[in-house]
Formats: C-alpha cells, structure tokens, sequence
C-alpha cells in the first residue's frame, strides 16, 4: 500500500464559527437579507412579510443541494426547505437558497441571515447547546472514507499514516481525529474551507482518501470522478448521525412550523398519501387523514398556518418516499438504498409524530 505523504493545509476546529458569505464558485439564487433574530413568533411574520423563506444551503452536493444545469436547486435538502415554504406560503417556489460553508452555516443561522439550515448537517450535543434548535431528521448517516480503488485498502484500520481530505468545522473532523488517537493510526488530515477545493485535491491525488458522509461521497463519487469505478467508499467509524434542519433557540413557533413540516413527509408516507392520490385522500372518512389534510380543521390554527398547509406539502412535493427516491433513492443518479431511511414499520428510524 503506498499513501501519500502530506502536510496540513489549514486546521482550524470549530464548531460555530466564521462570517457567512457567498461561496464564490456556487451560484446563490438569494442575497443573503438582513433579519433580526427572532424572539417568539417573529420568524413566521418576518418570513410572511418578505414573500420568501430563506435556506442555509451546501450548494455542491448532487442529491442534497445544488443547482441543476439549469441553476434550478435540487435535492432533498432542497425539497425539506420547499415543504418549510409551502407550509407558510403556500408555494413551493417561494424558498430561496444561500450556499454555506461548513464553519459559515451555524453562524449565518445565529445571527439571522437565514430563516433555516438543512444542510446535511449532524445533530450534536454542542451545536445544540450553542444557541441551535434541531428539529426531526430528514436523513440517518454514517461516515465513510472515499479511496482509490487501487490502494488496495477496505477498512479503516489499514488506514495507518493515510493523508485525509476533511472539511473544517464539520463532525468528519473530529472523527477523523478520534479515529487515529483511538487506533492509532497516525491519520493525516489536510483540512479545507471550501468543499469543491477538498474535492478537487483528493481527485488531484493531494490525500490518499476523503472522508465525509456516506451520502455525500456518493454523491461526490457520482458527479465528480472521472470514472466512479475507480473508487470505493466504506464505513470510517461504524457510528451514525442524524442530519437533522435546525433552527435558532428564541421562537419556538418557528421551531415546531419546521418539525411538523418535515413530519408531514414522513406521516404522509406513514398513512399512503402520495403526491398522486392526495385530492382523492380529501375524501378519506379516517379521521386521522382528515385532520392530517386539513379537511377537519384544527392542525393549521395550532401552528399559525393554513389549514391546508399539510396538504400542500404532499400536492406539491410527494411524501418523503416520494422525495427520498427522487433525490437520493433509486429514481437519482446516487441510488442510494433506504437504510435507516425507512419508515420505522419497515424497519427504518423514520417515524410519524401524531398529528392532532
Ligand atoms: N454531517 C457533517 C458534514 C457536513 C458537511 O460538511 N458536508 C460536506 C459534504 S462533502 C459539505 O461541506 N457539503 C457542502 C455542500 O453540500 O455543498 C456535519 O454536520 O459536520
């Protein structure tokens, strides 16, 4: 096995962190506007009295977030910020995307500049604790190295003295340096700001592996490597995260708005309403459907929405199934299988909130 010897780049470890700006190689559909930060409710009027929501997004990850060719955004971090904007404004094109790097993103929530960020971003302890509100996964995850296929190596534990390409600021960070105090691997890593430029080095050949969310290296391996067969992904540290939206602590009608958003995905699915039969599903006579779409009144006052708010969601975007596959799934270029994505009735982590 032959590895790369390498220096660090740059390391800094933070966890929040950094000034939020436009990533300059991803187009932004949204300057990013000035909001105060909310006190409760405020989020809700704020968002009302602009006409648009605004998304914290990666920008570069096929399948998650980034504009197509034609520089509409895609992904099913994409579509969780539609079902957000749907649910408050009734149309799913009235949510706008600002791309974020891994240290600007908690940042630019904090202070305002974006009313929510689903941006595969893991739910931990300190980020909690650090003025953020996680709301429900839209996605269960594991962390992976990316390697050349010919360096013969299948595990992390022959990993010993490996180059990695990370990001700053992101959980594969702290992983990676976990990984190497507790195996002693004497793990490199050659860390990065900008996502594309990791990227780039770990094609270029600058680190024998990279290493993020399986999904994300998917995506990568999808959409940028020459030939996608010339590389193989496995699991680094066999541990799991929820990439879970987050909003920021001091509204807690913002904070249940996004959850149930994203809930109403799940127990779309959870019930066998679909994007096909949901006008017929309005003459269901279970309860549980007619409250869930807004046919028996109750759910939308709660909230401050309209009583149509849930199926909405499901007219215009599916179910999370729906999305899941279109996205990520099966009908993607990733293909990525279900996994813990699944509804917990067939043996998945996604379960339904009661919705009455
Ligand atoms: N889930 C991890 C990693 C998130 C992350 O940094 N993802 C990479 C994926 S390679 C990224 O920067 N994505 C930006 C993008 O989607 O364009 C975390 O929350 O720290």
């Amino acid at each position: 096995m032959k590895l790369l010897n390498t220096t660090v780049i740059a390391c800094a470890l933070s966890f929040i962190g950094g000034t939020v700006a436009h990533a300059a190689d991803t187009p932004a559909t949204a300057a990013p506007a000035q909001v105060t930060p909310a006190g409760d409710g405020t989020t809700l009027k704020q968002v009302r009295d602009r006409g648009y929501l605004i998304c914290g997004a990666g920008g570069s990850t096929v399948g998650f977030s980034a504009p197509d060719q034609k520089g509409e955004w895609q992904g099913l971090d994409v579509d969780t910020c539609r079902a957000i904007a749907i649910a408050v404004l009734g149309d799913k094109s009235k949510a706008r995307f600002v791309p974020l790097n891994g240290q600007q993103r908690l940042t630019a929530l904090q202070t305002g500049q974006i009313d929510v960020l689903p941006r595969t971003t893991s739910w931990t302890l300190r980020r909690d604790a650090n003025g953020i509100n996680f709301t429900y996964p839209n996605y269960y995850e594991y962390d992976a190295f990316m390697v050349r296929r010919d360096l013969g190596i299948k595990e992390t534990k022959e990993m010993t003295g490996a180059s990695i390409c990370v990001q700053t600021g992101s959980t594969n960070e702290v992983t990676v340096a976990d990984l190497s105090r507790k195996f002693k691997l004497d793990l490199k890593p050659v860390v990065f700001d900008n996502v594309a430029a990791s990227r780039q080095a770990f094609f270029s050949g600058r680190c024998d592996a990279l290493m993020t969310d399986a999904s994300a290296l998917a995506s990568v391996r999808a959409s940028q490597a020459q030939k996608p067969d010339d590389y193989i992904i496995f699991p680094a540290s066999g541990n799991s995260e929820a990439l879970t939206p987050s909003v920021r602590h001091g509204d807690e009608q913002w904070f249940d708005i996004v959850k149930y958003a994203i809930q109403a995905t799940i127990a779309a699915e959870d019930m066998g309403i679909t994007q096909a039969n949901v006008d017929q599903m309005l003459k269901s006579d279970d309860p549980r459907i007619a409250r869930f779409l807004g046919v028996e009144a109750g759910n939308g006052k709660a909230l401050g929405l309209d009583e149509r708010w849930a199926y909405n969601i499901v007219k215009q975007l599916g179910n999370y199934g729906e999305i899941y596959e279109r996205t990520v799934g099966m009908n993607s270029p990733l293909k990525l299988e279900r996994g813990m994505n699944r509804l917990y009735r067939n043996g998945g982590l996604m379960y339904p909130y009661v919705f009455n």
